[in-house]
């Protein structure tokens, strides 16, 4: 199905730099700190069965020329017992929770819901692992292509190269530069260079069986953005922070925004005021669905609506010294199903094979043409316009400030336990 020329540049893909010590995984402290194993299957298509002789001849050159490679690992092969490790426990911050923290009963209700910690935990570990392997790789130069390949077959790798539905990649990985706040990533034959001075937001999705943890850092290249990506970092933790059981959206919003204001930014002589953008939020997360319907604001929006025990939360927040502002602009590369997409008639032949080919391979998780593209989809532009036209597929293209402005985003997924809640996503990183 793949082309063998495709295999081998997936194969090249994951080639590291020759380091005779082991270089761990980022973890936060206690969190997920075991070396890396051993050898075992390659990112990219397939799995062990899948494998094809081609492949295999090829990875045995690549080792005859002494080009070593640190293989990676489907994680199952770091946790035997299948524990993976828990991110940051905090308390809850309302008076009226202190109870939950030593109630057995709490602790009890926890356990029934353990399965879907479980699946939260293991796709965490895969995306420290992930976003350590891209933040140790990313340099300027390379085409947004590349980057979204190198952070892509890694999820895919640690997650085992099983089917998209099982586990893997929760959503497309965003890259947006600048005033771009959101929702870019590469379509194909994207030509785009990571330059020195540009601000990404690296947004990486991973699911295990529908459970996605929705995580995001900024990247620069020049400490000239330093009080930008500090204002924005200290904001999403005062999210955090506030987040809890009977708290309301819009105080959580109201917070995160006087922290986020308290800063400027100095670029060449000129101060900018850092603003939270508006019309940005954070999310509930549902199972295989990357936004439940509740939205938490970055700004005090009066939201009286309440967070609810057991909920799985994206505190995300983003600054900027445009306008705080983002309107859709530019080609479209995120896609989803629309939440009651089976309630709507499809019209034509070309659309309904498209909306089975993507039931099948995504079904209510979000995905980008390229993706399409991989699954032996072509030519199918206009029929994935009707799709949108008839509102069965919805799209989310890139949320841009004004020209000129530079943005940035963190973003972690925490999970309301009964009794406390985890900061799941945290790393020593971020
Ligand atoms: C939509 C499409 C995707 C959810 C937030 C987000 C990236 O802006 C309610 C609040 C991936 C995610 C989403 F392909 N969006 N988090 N990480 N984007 S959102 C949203 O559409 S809906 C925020
Ligand atoms: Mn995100
Ligand atoms: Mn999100």
């Amino acid at each position: 199905m793949i082309a063998e020329e495709e295999v081998t540049a997936q194969v090249a893909d994951l080639k590291v730099e020759q380091t005779s010590t082991s270089n761990p995984p980022a973890s936060a402290g206690t969190i997920g700190s075991v070396a890396t194993d051993g050898e075992a299957d390659e990112g990219g298509e397939g799995g062990e069965e899948g494998e094809t002789a081609a492949k295999k001849s090829k990875s045995k050159k690549n080792k005859n020329k002494n080009k070593k490679k640190k293989k990676i690992t489907t994680i199952d092969n770091s946790y035997a017992d299948g524990k993976f490790p828990e991110g940051e426990w905090m308390e809850y911050p309302l008076e009226v929770n202190l109870y939950r923290t030593t109630s057995e009963e709490k602790r009890y209700d926890d356990r029934l819901l353990n399965n879907k910690w479980e699946d939260f935990r293991k796709g965490a570990e895969i995306h420290r692992r992930v976003r350590h392997k891209a933040k140790s790789s990313i340099k300027p130069g390379m085409t947004m292509t590349e980057i979204a390949d190198l952070i892509e077959n890694s999820t895919r790798a640690y997650s085992g190269n099983v089917h998209t539905k099982t586990a893997g990649i929760g959503f497309p990985t965003g890259l947006s530069v600048n005033h771009i706040a959101a929702h870019y990533t590469p379509n194909a034959g994207d030509k785009n260079v990571l330059k020195q001075e540009d601000v990404m937001k690296v947004d990486i999705g991973v699911h295990v069986n529908g459970c996605i943890v929705d995580s995001a850092f900024t990247l620069t290249f020049d400490d000239k953005y330093d009080s930008l990506l500090q204002a924005v970092k200290e904001a999403t933790n005062t999210g955090i922070k506030e987040a809890g059981i009977d708290v309301r959206l819009g105080d959580i919003g109201g917070a995160i925004q006087e922290v986020m204001e308290s800063y400027e930014l100095e670029l060449d002589g000129k101060t900018y005021p850092i603003k939270a953008i508006r019309n940005l939020n954070g999310h509930n997360i549902g199972d295989y669905v990357i936004h439940g319907g509740k939205t938490v604001p970055i700004v005090n929006n009066g939201d009286t609506t309440k967070m609810e025990e057991g909920e799985t939360f994206a505190i995300e927040t983003f600054g900027s010294t445009g306008e705080g502002y983002v309107i859709p602009q530019g080609e479209c590369s995120h896609y989803a199903l629309a939440h009651e997409y089976q309630k709507v008639p499809v019209m034509g032949d070309r659309c309904q094979k498209l909306l089975s080919s993507i039931e099948s391979n995504f079904g209510t998780l979000p995905w980008c043409r390229r993706y399409l593209e991989r699954a032996g989809e072509d030519k199918y532009l206009l029929a994935l316009n009707q799709l949108v036209r008839q509102g069965v597929v919805e799209d989310y293209p890139p949320l841009v400030d004004v020209r000129g402005s530079y943005t940035a985003q963190y973003e972690h997924t925490i999970l309301l336990h009964p009794h406390k809640k985890e900061v799941v996503s945290r790393g020593d990183d971020y």
